[in-house]
């Protein structure tokens, strides 16, 4: 079965997806998500003019040793732009193998380790008593765990509070430009234990709370968050502090009992691998798209598994639903899956542009039961939406010193 023709088609249904789509000499297809957020058509390029002509020929059920061509053979290892290209390859390939066997990914894998998969929502607000009441719309909703962020008081623009804009494209105007967002740890600091005292307040111990840092603060400061929220029986407290030096971690975990969790933006098993070897987090929160496919994923969660470390899969807007859909094979299969981030399946344009086949009930998410990953995508109608340039804040100090998204 060989490669015989690979697309790349990127769309706009309110965010920028690229999609690669991958048909063999017969007919069958499968598609895998390259979407790498304010830098797409990096991964366009690198997938049309370097990856795509190497493959064409290839026989498409070796998705390993596509992989290790892709990885090892290439010389320049690790990176956002290519492993974002390999993932799209390697989740393409899972789901022609799928097909061919007629069975969904997570059969090839293993199997299912549980009935369903919890998911966490998101709770944003321009205070925290507008956080509580999204919240409060989620638990009515059927969620079982909620990631809280509220607006700093005092702030021009939080992460992941968008005020009065409705989306990104609206943050940025007409330039488009990345839009700056301003922080100080001082003034969250002043507000953000009462965000979690609110909540427990408010909706008891039955609920699994969530929050994510984003990496603004040092580790000495993580150190100080986690003691103030330890009491509140966080599920996860997620990117407190950056690890590129994985021993920042370790000064974290020194102070608190408070499960740390980090990992969206992290390409291979090396950059997470002495967090997890020295036991230094709780999630590894890797994606399929920007961790190099189903491929690698598997590993991480496999080495995850020998240190108490559970996965808990990025699944924010920016990733698109065939990303969601590989996902949900992994974590339906891994034995140490934890939980998936979960915003939704889009607008009702994304919908038409990508066919999810995926049911969500109290807070649970079932995967598909279709051969392959149980997604499809209309080329026609992602035709209809195309790129629109499109960047993710920057993020200063209000001294105006550039600090870390
Ligand atoms: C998350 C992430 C997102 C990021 C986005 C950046 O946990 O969902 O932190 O909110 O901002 O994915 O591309
Ligand atoms: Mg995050």
């Amino acid at each position: 079965m060989k490669i015989k023709e690979i697309k790349v088609i990127v769309c706009n249904p309110g965010r920028n997806f690229v999609t690669v789509k991958i048909i063999t000499d017969d007919g069958i297809y499968g598609i895998g998500d390259a979407t790498l957020n304010g830098r797409e058509m990096a991964v366009v390029t690198y997938l049309e003019e370097h990856v795509a002509p190497c493959l064409i020929g290839r026989d498409a059920q070796n998705i390993e040793d596509i992989w290790q061509y892709l990885y090892r053979g290439v010389y320049w290892r690790k990176g956002a732009v290519n492993m974002a290209a390999i993932a799209a390859i390697d989740m393409a390939l899972w789901d022609i193998k799928g097909k061919v066997a007629g069975l969904p990914v997570y059969q090839l894998l293993g199997g299912k380790s549980r009935k369903a998969v919890t998911l966490y929502a998101h709770a944003n607000g321009e205070n925290v008593e507008h956080t509580l009441d999204e919240a409060e719309r989620l638990i009515k909703e059927g969620f079982k765990a909620i990631r809280l962020q509220s607006a700093i008081p005092d702030l021009a623009v939080t992460y992941g509070v968008l005020g009065d804009k409705k989306d990104y494209f609206e943050l940025q105007g007409d330039r488009p430009l990345p839009p700056e967002q301003e922080w100080s740890t001082q003034k969250y600091f002043n507000m953000i234990e009462d965000l979690f005292i609110k909540a427990r307040a408010r909706f008891g111990n039955n609920v699994e709370l969530l929050h994510d840092v984003h990496s603004r603060l040092t580790p000495i400061e993580s150190a100080r968050l986690g003691k103030i929220l330890e009491k509140y029986n966080l599920l996860f407290l997620e990117d407190a502090s950056i690890a590129e030096n994985q021993d920042n971690y370790k000064i974290i975990r020194q102070h608190t009992t408070i499960p740390l969790a980090i990992g969206e933006t992290y390409n291979t098993i090396w950059d997470c691998k002495d967090l997890i070897q020295n036991q230094l987090i709780d999630y590894i929160r890797t994606a399929a798209t920007h961790a190099g496919g189903i491929t690698p994923m598997r590993r991480i969660a496999d080495f995850a598994s020998l240190y108490n470390v559970k996965t808990a899969p990025h699944g924010a807007p920016d990733l698109s639903p065939i990303c969601f859909s590989a996902h949900m094979h992994l974590n339906i299969w891994a034995p140490n899956f934890g939980i998936q981030e979960f915003v939704g399946f889009g607008n009702d344009i994304s919908k038409k542009i990508f066919k999810q086949d995926i049911s969500v009930e109290n807070g649970m998410a079932y995967v598909s039961e279709k051969p392959g990953l149980g997604i499809d995508f209309d080329e026609e109608e992602a035709k209809k939406h195309p790129y629109k340039r499109s960047y993710l804040p920057v993020c200063r100090l209000e001294d105006g010193t550039l600090w870390n998204w």
